[in-house]
């Protein structure tokens, strides 16, 4: 790329706005997201789901970002405003939290476009020449520059970034299009059952990221027609993209890794146990995400912890983790813990085993449990001497969450609960 190239797409991420969209419920993450927004939930030992589309914006040069919030939005407001305030007004740059607050009607948001139609006097204030809209929902590394540079080069109203990926998991899932030989968008159905097949690649089909690049003034003037019916959803997928296609320039941008060869990239963590899976990609020997790229760095908020600590026990030869991720503030005494993400501030006490789990923060494992295949919430303290993932009978009977994959999830109110039975 020549640097004149270079140049003109960080001017084109300049002229930009951006506009997570951080509302979603996640409700097949079930009790992981009962008391927080999907964005906000942890992954990958150290990180929230937000802050992979946040670091995306950072690292391509987007620095004007709205974080449109709905669903128990406290934890993630509070993370944002934590871990995301080193912005400098004085250089143009501003990150602003933007809840349902009735700007424009009297209710929450509906769908996704109403999200973005009840700020636009707030977009419009920034004077942008581009707004990109993007999901707060998924974990990936995506440089906005080229794909920026792509919609002005097509001359595009909007662009939508696809990816190909299986039938199944696209039917009723995703938005998908079919697209001609220039990448031009010729039909969109939003999670349609059965979706089309790409020509030539049996298997496969071409879904929407939930992520777009408008030209402002179509933006708006696209929302405000929205809007004005009432029986619309105020949803892009179903509303707004299919009725713009045939009048109007929308392309797609079909999202690549670096090495073409490779598939990208890109997690939707939207189940317990693709939330599982991909967290156990990561204590792989080489992650196809790697965390470790200083010069795609995912930014976040971190507290001052001391460094993580290893008590060794002579007698048990225990007190060690193996291909694992363990963050600030760690303490695993005399355990063992095996492919597993311990989050900041975990507490292993003596005589553990802890195989293939993700522990988030604050988490205790007291003495002498054996724990596999489960996720442990945020603060939550397992009693000494428990099995958990170890026969899923005994983990339902004890009222934790069991997937049809065998991934458990524990949560403090699961615990209490399990206390007060073992009580009476
Ligand atoms: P879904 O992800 O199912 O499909 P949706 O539930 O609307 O769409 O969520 C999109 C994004 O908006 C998420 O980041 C969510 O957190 C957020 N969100 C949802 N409702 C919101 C609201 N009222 N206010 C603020 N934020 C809100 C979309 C597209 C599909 C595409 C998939 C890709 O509609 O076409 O294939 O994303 O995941
Ligand atoms: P996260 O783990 O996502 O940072 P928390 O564990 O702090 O979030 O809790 C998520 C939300 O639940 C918080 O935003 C807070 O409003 C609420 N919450 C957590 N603990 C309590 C509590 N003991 N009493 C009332 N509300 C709570």
């Amino acid at each position: 790329m020549s640097s004149y190239e270079e140049r003109r797409i960080s001017n084109l991420t300049k002229e930009t706005y951006a506009l997570v969209l951080a509302g979603g419920r996640g409700s097949r993450l079930f009790e992981l997201t009962d008391k927080r927004a999907k964005p906000a939930t942890f992954f990958g030992g150290k990180f929230r789901i937000i802050d992979f589309p946040l670091s995306n914006c950072i690292n391509s040069g987007i620095r004007r970002i709205g974080i449109a919030t709905q669903y128990k939005s406290h934890s993630l407001i509070r993370h944002v405003n934590r871990g995301w305030g080193h912005f400098k007004k004085e250089l143009g740059e501003s990150i602003e939290i933007l809840p349902a607050s009735q700007q424009k009607g009297e209710g929450w948001y509906l769908g996704t476009a109403d999200a973005v139609f009840q700020n636009i006097d707030i977009i419009r204030h920034e004077l942008p020449k581009y707004v990109m809209i993007l999901s707060g929902d998924h974990v990936y590394r995506m440089d906005y520059g080229p794909l920026l540079a792509k919609h002005v080069a097509n001359e595009a109203d909007m662009t939508v970034c696809c990816i190909e990926v299986p039938v199944e998991e696209a039917a009723g899932a995703f938005g998908v299009m079919t697209v001609d030989e220039s990448h031009r968008v010729c039909r969109f159905d939003e999670k349609p059952a059965n979706p089309s097949e790409i020509p030539g690649k049996p298997g496969k089909t071409l879904a929407s990221m939930g992520n777009y690049v408008f030209n402002t003034e179509f933006l708006f003037e696209q929302l405000e027609k929205d809007a004005a019916h009432t029986s619309s959803s105020g949803d892009f997928g179903n509303d707004i993209i299919p009725k713009i296609i045939e009048s109007h320039r929308v392309f797609a941008f079909p999202f690549k890794d670096p090495d073409e060869d490779k598939q990208p990239y890109w997690r939707d963590v939207g189940t317990l146990d693709s939330f599982w899976e991909a967290n156990m990609e990561l204590v792989a020997p080489e992650p196809q995400l790697n965390m470790y790229d200083e010069n795609w760095p995912i930014w976040t908020f971190q507290e001052q912890n001391a460094p993580a600590k290893f008590v060794f026990d002579q007698d048990t030869r225990r007190g060690i983790a193996i291909d694992s991720t363990v963050s600030g503030g760690v303490v695993v005494s005399g355990s063992t813990v095996r492919r597993s993400l311990l989050f900041s501030k975990v507490r292993i006490n003596s005589y553990c085993e802890i195989d293939e789990s993700v522990i988030l923060p604050d988490a205790v494992v007291k003495r002498g449990c054996h724990i596999k295949k489960t996720i442990i919430d945020r603060g939550c303290v397992i009693p000494e001497n428990m099995k958990i993932g170890i026969n899923n009978d005994d983990d339902r009977a004890n009222g934790f969450r069991v997937t049809d994959k065998g991934v458990v999830l524990v949560t403090s109110s699961m615990i209490d609960a399990l206390a007060l039975k073992n009580k009476s």
